[in-house]
């Protein structure tokens, strides 16, 4: 029976276009899992690039592999990371404009690997120069750097990224890349002072702790143990089997001389990484001060130091004002970094480029306990989500429709409904949370809880505890609300929401910073820095304006995608599991789906028409009579292609290659003709 089964039995379709049942689920789980089975784990959906987490080493990302890629058309070699970034690559330069590569999955299912295989392709395919490969290898360089700032191990994923990326690279007009720059989106600070079982801080602490050098943990005065340090226990997880972490910490310190960092630069860095445990370069006396009292304008029973007046916090004030302070420290130098690096990779030639943008965030995550961080890193999943459909499925159908091709509108689901319940005006929960962050004193996360329970109680993605049993039959804890996400449904527990959108610092740990003779911490904490008594945007809120900002960046380029799947959830090899949790919208890609192959008029009385005696030398009729004359002389079926109004669409990647190879066997055959005529001449 095995010896029977054909390779396409055995290894799957390489584009699930071309599968004949292809706009079922379980046809297009089935053909990935058998092309997994062969350590085959890209798949075409189209131009869409699918991608299964192999969670082991394969032999397919060499130099060899590069050069193979590189310059070749896009449906000729199997499916592949380069395949995708060559094609962009190649795109770009020849229409000249900006395009993205959006990236998407849960939590541990690839993004962060292919977003450095697409930035790999391009340190090697693109030319180079000296100057040009000092830019390469910023680009390449500025990866390890941020991702011991920004990842993390998480019960997910052990280098999970807490933080969203978007980065730019710039090509001069011949394809050099030039230049780069980054946005980073919201960094999971909380983690800095608390991490959850079996999850650690940010990589960059292990790292200095045990890779740190002998001389340079001595001045930081740290001890080469982290058990000793209470932010990096806390998880009971200092130590992940797939992490060195001494030998990251080389890592980082090279990358860090590659991008301009001074030694200087370098210590002052740690300094900002150890400052949790540190002075800071702050007098003892005043950063207890700072820690423990709060800095007030009136005069009553407050302890009195020299002219200013302080109030003694309560314990749990104080390690609250602490924790703050931690966590204000690490984003910001986290921002600084970012700059830093920005400055790094900035283009100063002010010729025309043009840029591929990669999107590479925290991906979609439930856990048995999910809190405010989840709700911003789903919300923010939601938004891309709903771009991609706006992208792909909305202006495909519509373009069907505009080309006037019989389809069946295929349903899919819209998450804007979703997006809508996150983020509207007045009635949104960001805006309810705002609502309650206004309301200190009287406020509490649960009065939050009630204001949703009343305001949108009876929206069809949200649940709490008094609604449970009617919408999912599942009870809720007094205290959680679920929402129904496009991925799947998320608990949430409220409590802690209203503190971490606030996310308050008290003035006085702001001025205390200012004292630090550390450049970077005074450069954090600057004194023109208001103090204003206006409270300052909230967390969700600005979160939220700089989703805004992304889409209209990646609004105004060509996109392209890559879906990652994670293949179960132990993080093993081998194991298969995969479900379409993640809401690729397979079924919307129906029977005509399709290479795009350019307008009627491209096809017949440009390229195509030598192939057929009735349109060569010119065809004279309308650019759709000439195509059905040509097609009809090549000998298409009719299930191989559409007319719209003003393209044509052709299903299988090798009709059209059959008939680009029959127009180069023809031209040539032209040309030699042309050569022969003119010879004497
Ligand atoms: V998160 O949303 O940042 O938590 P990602 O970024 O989707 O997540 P990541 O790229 O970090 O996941 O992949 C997780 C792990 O899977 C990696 O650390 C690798 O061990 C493994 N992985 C992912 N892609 C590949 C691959 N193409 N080949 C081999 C891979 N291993
Ligand atoms: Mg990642």
């Amino acid at each position: 029976m095995e010896a029977s089964l054909t390779a396409r039995d055995r290894v799957g379709i390489q584009d699930f276009v071309l599968l004949d049942a292809h706009t079922s689920e379980t046809a297009f789980l089935d053909n990935l899992r058998k092309r997994f089975h062969e350590n085959l784990i890209y798949t075409y959906i189209g131009t869409l690039l699918v991608s299964v987490n192999p969670y082991r080493e394969l032999d397919m990302y060499s130099k060899k592999q590069m050069d193979t890629y590189m310059g070749v058309n896009f449906f000729e070699l199997p499916p592949h990371i380069y395949a995708l970034a060559d094609n962009v690559f190649r795109t770009m330069l020849s229409e000249c404009n900006n395009h993205f590569i959006l990236i998407s999955g849960e939590s541990g299912a690839g993004k962060t690997e292919a977003s450095k295989k697409v930035l790999q392709f391009y340190a090697v395919s693109c030319p180079s120069t000296k100057v040009l490969n000092n830019v390469r290898d910023r680009l390449v360089l500025s990866n390890p750097v941020l991702e011991a700032f920004g990842n993390a191990k998480t019960l997910k994923n052990d280098n999970s990224s807490r933080f969203g990326k978007y980065m730019d690279i710039q090509f001069d007009h011949q394809g050099g890349a030039v230049g780069g720059h980054i946005l980073s989106y919201l960094l999971e600070k909380s983690r800095v002072v608390h991490q959850n079982h079996g999850e650690r801080n940010f990589h960059i602490f292990y790292q200095l702790v045990e890779g740190g050098e002998e001389d340079l943990l001595r001045w930081l005065g740290l001890e080469r143990n982290c058990q000793n340090y209470n932010y990096l226990v806390q998880g009971n997880c200092t130590k992940v089997s797939s992490i060195n972490d001494k030998n990251d910490w080389k890592t980082v310190r090279k990358a860090l001389s590659v991008i301009d960092f001074s030694e200087g630069d370098t210590e002052n860095l740690s300094v900002c990484s150890s400052s949790v445990f540190q002075l800071l370069g702050i007098p003892a006396q005043v950063l207890q001060q700072g820690l423990t009292h709060r800095k007030i304008e009136a005069k009553t029973e407050e302890v009195i130091y020299g002219t200013t007046v302080f109030s003694p916090f309560s314990v749990d004030h104080a390690v609250y004002a602490r924790d703050a302070l931690a966590k204000a420290i690490y984003g910001r130098t986290f921002n600084w970094l970012v700059n830093r690096i920005n400055e790094s990779l900035a283009n100063k030639d002010s010729s025309r480029k043009t840029v591929i943008g990669l999107l590479d965030i925290y991906g979609f995550e439930v856990f048995n306990v999910n809190s405010f961080e989840q709700f911003c890193i789903n919300y923010c999943n939601e938004k891309l989500q709903q771009l991609f459909i706006e992208l792909t499925l909305k202006s495909e159908q519509e373009e069907y429709k505009l080309e006037g091709i019989e389809w069946e509108p295929v349903p899919y689901f819209n998450n804007k409904i979703i997006c809508d319940l996150v983020e509207a005006k007045h009635k949104g929960i960001i805006s309810l949370l705002d609502e309650e962050c206004l309301r200190p004193g009287e406020a509490t996360d649960l009065t939050f809880l009630e204001k949703m329970e009343e305001k949108i109680g009876g929206h069809p993605h949200f649940v709490t505890h008094k609604l449970a049993d009617q919408k999912t039959r599942k009870t809720l804890e007094r205290g959680d609300f679920r929402l129904l996400h496009y991925a799947g449904e998320v608990t949430y527990c409220v409590v802690g929401f209203l503190d971490k959108n606030n996310d308050l610092l008290y003035r006085n740990g702001k001025e205390v910073m200012r004292q630090s003779k550390n450049t970077i911490i005074r450069l954090c904490f600057p004194s023109t820095e208001p103090d204003s008594k206006r409270r300052p945007e909230t967390v969700v809120t600005q979160f939220k304006s700089s989703l805004v900002g992304l889409t209209d960046i990646l609004l105004s380029k060509e996109p392209w995608y890559v879906r990652c799947i994670k293949p179960n959830e132990a993080k093993q090899p081998g194991e298969v599991l995969i479900k379409n949790r993640f809401s690729i919208p397979i079924p919307v890609y129906n029977e005509i789906k399709i290479i795009i192959c350019g307008t009627l008029k491209l096809f017949c009385s440009c390229r195509y028409k030598p192939l057929c005696p009735d349109t060569w030398p010119n065809w004279r009729g309308t650019a759709a009579e000439g195509v059905r004359c040509l097609i009809k002389y090549l000998g298409y079926r009719s299930d191989e292609y559409k007319m719209g109004r003003t393209k044509i669409f052709i299903r299988h990647p090798k009709t059209l290659f059959a008939t680009e190879d029959a127009f180069q066997v023809c031209k040539h055959k032209l040309a030699t003709r042309i050569q022969a005529k003119y010879k004497g001449y």
